[in-house]
């Protein structure tokens, strides 16, 4: 690969460095140099997954200078730099999105193909870091590819999970999980920095002394020492120079540990703390039903929070800061509960080891929380047991005992009297059990909480967080959550952004409000036309993906109905089957029926414990089986259940669709980002008043959004009355449901979904039974509407034109204005170590 005839080395030429050249021969050399000394492959022997490294690290190089540069301009500059500390990031590959990032994804396609190669498998080989569970991982991914692209100042916290999100298998229309070996083949994202590593203490006692000049301390005696090392993966801005960085923690054992047990010659008892300390990042929780009592969560959590907070302060020791200026530097946006445990962590460093007095450090730690909600479903705030906190996190005990103590107080003077307020505010829950309350602990620590949606926001403030709105009004506030367009256009759907850019240029990709340029072109035929050509495209790539996975063939022109999220009963896919079986058995009964051919399109992982979600995985694939064989159905209708839906499978999804499925129960979804990427890419949505549909519909016209069911307060009115299922239970609904209760679906096997049946007939938490007559009154408006094709495009280009809302860069903005205090601090490019030095 080497060049023998270089160019006379005078300033009328300019030689390319291989690391960092952009010109076509250069990418070429620089990956073949990659494929040789990095991969230590000849390109004859070479795997497809090779290239993909090869290519990786040529990309890598690229990004190098302005990572370095931009770490180094914060280290030197006096701004606030955001912290984002989130226990999941679901990222999704990073190839494709920093090709668009830095802008050369056209001409690295070129050098591919120079090399006989087709970037697309290149992208496709990469292993997906499935850092998170679902909506929650995600929208702190989009957040950071934000915060790059608007020049923020900002540093992700987070696990390096050994294993992500396990990939879901469908056998015999069940659920199957496989372990997630993302690592597998090596990760050419992420840079190990073994010396940026902190020692995180767990369980063990707490001792109290008073020291030579009469101060009170405490010293805590762990049991165990584990080590946290930083992992980072640059995050790139769009077309900018800054390039932010994700720092994970992985947990390993310290260096100490093996001697002392060998000295006391217990070998395997050392290998064993060994295990012990590696497993806290080993694996990511799925968002199960039971998240409680996992006392390796709990360790997980406090491992991230600590290691980060003590970066932190290192960092802003470094910057020349002192320790009750940390705030300055940094403030720290809590995802969730978490990492809430924050509060009490950076109350222990600033105490314990910086030696504040407790009202210093209670004034700095609460000037550096925020705190966002994600969920108003009771049983997913979380809860720690008392014990079992106490056991690993002692001296966080006696912290959270002492803020909860002067917090009561305060609470006591502004209610006199009133004992109901203690009770319902306190850090602690008593009763049979008592736990810690974490969302408590986030409020309490942090100086400005908030909801992801409008309604989410308004809901938290008359529900769950009620008292707590009451004592801080200030404190609350509405973000309503947003996607990036790099990856949800631009990367996904190619044909899309060309269309609209050849329209009303490229500025829309930055400035997202920029779509409403479209609108002008909803009334044109030949750009309707257009438009309804890219949506068949993306249409027949899916359906060829389709049938190549799992045999099935789908009719392109057919209505793409699609519903991808987690699989959960307050976002009732399940009501979605009752509409399928509805539709199926009016084919039954009326064969040549004039129906809209639809194909409905599920994908989503059941968390492994919930069994109530894995048998609506079963119940979807069962109905699939069913419909699909009939030939009385005459393919007019298909069902497609697309395994291990990811991200990079979503991908492909949501360019496809031409409805989105948005049917939570009203006041049960905080927001949904799907809604927002289905709505962006020309889908119309078919929704409940829930989470961000609300405003996504108010922004479309409430003419272009196809609207039912319950809103949130008649959901509260029909429960307090007494909701009961059976006075639904008639008609199309009972036929439905006696057939899955009969085993119709399920080769007469009548007990298979009895589960599932029964929590709908004697409790339906969800409300589907009260719903069903609504969505399916919509439903049959939704197919009238896909008749007229050319009242559809206007739909669906209206939808796009007035999306611009939703972008992650107006969310991030809204956080930096209103909660961070943050500016854009611009990075520029500087020679970091100049010549000679
Ligand atoms: C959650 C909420 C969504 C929200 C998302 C991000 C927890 O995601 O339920 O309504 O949009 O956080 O704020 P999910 O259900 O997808 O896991």
């Amino acid at each position: 690969t080497s060049n023998n005839s270089l160019p006379p080395n005078n300033n009328n030429v300019t030689v390319e460095d291989d690391r960092t050249g952009l010109s076509i021969p250069t990418l070429k050399r620089a990956i073949a140099d990659n494929l040789f000394y990095i991969q230590g492959k000849f390109p004859t022997i070479a795997t497809e997954n090779d290239y993909y490294m090869a290519l990786a690290y040529t990309i890598r190089d690229r990004m190098l200078q302005r990572w370095a540069v931009t770490v180094d301009s914060y280290l030197q500059s006096k701004t606030r730099v955001v912290s984002y500390l989130s226990a999941e990031y679901l990222l999704g590959p990073h190839l494709g999105n920093n090709l668009i990032n830095l802008g050369i994804y056209d001409r690295v396609k070129q050098a591919v193909e120079e090399l006989g190669l087709d970037l697309e498998h290149l992208i496709a080989q990469e292993e997906e870091p499935g850092l998170g569970n679902g909506g929650l991982g995600r929208l702190a991914a989009c957040y950071m590819d934000s915060l790059a692209t608007l020049e923020i100042p900002a540093i992700g916290y987070g696990i390096r999970y050994e294993f992500g999100i396990f990939d879901q298998e469908i056998r015999d229309g069940w659920q199957v999980e496989i372990t997630d070996q993302w690592l597998r083949y090596g990760n050419p994202w992420e840079i190990r920095r073994p010396e940026v590593t902190y020692e995180v203490k767990l369980g063990g006692h707490v001792e109290h002394y008073t020291d030579s000049h009469g101060h009170y301390g405490s010293n805590w005696v762990p049991d165990l020492v584990v080590k946290g090392v930083a992992y980072d993966t640059p995050i790139l801005g769009y077309q900018v120079n800054t390039a932010n960085t994700l720092r994970l923690w992985k947990s390993e054992a310290p260096e100490s540990f093996d001697f002392q047990a060998f000295n006391v010659g217990d070998y395997y008892g050392a290998v064993n703390e060994k295990v012990i300390c590696e497993n806290i990042s080993k694996i990511l929780y799925p968002n199960d039903e039971q998240i409680q009592g996992k006392e390796l969560r709990l360790r997980q959590q406090y491992f991230f929070v600590s290691c980060s907070l003590q970066d932190m302060i290192a960092l802003h020791l470094r910057r020349g800061g002192k320790v009750e200026n940390f705030y300055e530097t940094f403030v720290v946006q809590l995802n969730d509960t978490h990492p809430a445990i924050s509060v009490a962590e950076l109350m222990r460093l600033l105490l314990d080891e910086h030696e504040l007095d407790w009202e210093t450090a209670w004034d700095v730690t609460t000037r550096t929380f925020a705190y966002t909600n994600h969920t108003l479903l009771p049983e997913a705030l979380e809860k720690w047991n008392l014990d079992l906190f106490a056991s690993i996190l002692p001296r966080h005990l006696e912290i959270i005992y002492e803020i909860n103590r002067r917090f009561l107080d305060e609470v006591a003077i502004r209610f006199p009297g009133d004992e109901g307020k203690l009770w319902s505010l306190s850090l602690i829950e008593e009763g049979e059990e008592k736990s810690i309350r974490m969302a408590h602990l986030a409020c309490v620590g942090s100086f400005a909480i908030n909801g992801v949606a409008q309604l989410h926001s308004e809901l938290l403030k008359e529900t769950v967080l009620k008292d707590w709105y009451e004592l801080y009004p200030e404190k609350f506030s509405n973000k309503t959550n947003g996607v990036t367009p790099r990856r949800w256009m631009v990367l996904s759907n190619p044909r899309l952004t060309e269309l609209i850019t050849s329209k009303i240029g490229d500025g829309w990709i930055k400035n997202l409000e920029e779509l409403k340029g479209l609108e002008k072109f909803a009334d044109d035929g030949a750009f309707r036309k257009q438009w309804m050509d890219v949506k068949l495209a993306v249409k027949k790539d899916l359906a060829s993906q389709v049938e190549q996975q799992q045999g099935i063939k789908i009719n392109p022109e057919s209505l793409f109905d699609v519903q991808v999220k987690r699989i959960h009963e307050y976002k009732r896919q399940h009501l979605n089957v009752l509409h399928i079986i509805t539709l199926y058995n009016r084919l039954k009964q009326h064969p040549d029926l004039d129906i809209v051919p639809r194909t409905f399109i599920f994908g989503g992982k059941a968390a492994p414990s919930y069994h109530v979600a894995k048998l609506m995985i079963k119940l979807i694939t069962s109905v699939a089986e069913v419909v699909n064989h009939d030939p009385d159905v005459r393919d007019r209708i298909k069902v497609v259940f697309m395994p291990d839906y990811n991200v990079t499978n979503s991908q492909k999804i949501y360019p496809a669709a031409d409805l989105s499925e948005q049917i939570s129960l009203a006041g049960k979804e905080a927001s949904g980002t799907g809604n927002m990427k289905f709505s962006l890419n020309g889908a119309l949505t078919i929704g409940t008043l829930d989470g961000a549909n609300v405003e996504i519909r108010e922004c479309v016209g409430e003419e272009n959004f196809f609207l039912f069911g319950l809103t949130a307060q008649e959901v509260e009115q029909l429960k307090s009355s007494g909701y009961n299922p059976w006075d639904y239970y008639h008609d199309s609904l009972k036929q439905a449901i006696d057939q899955i209760s009969s085993g119709f679906f399920s080769h007469r096997d009548g007990s298979l979904f009895q589960r599932l049946v029964n929590s709908l007939l004697y409790d339906d938490r969800y409300l589907l039974f009260a719903d069903y007559h609504s969505y399916i009154e919509c439903q049959d408006r939704v197919a009238e509407a896909y008749r007229d094709k050319d009242k559809w495009a206007k739909m669906s280009i209206l939808n796009v034109a007035r999306m611009g809302k939703f972008s992650s860069d107006r969310s991030i903005k809204e956080y930096c204005e209103d909660i961070w205090k943050v500016k854009p601090v611009p990075v520029e490019l500087y020679d970091l170590c100049p010549d000679g030095e």
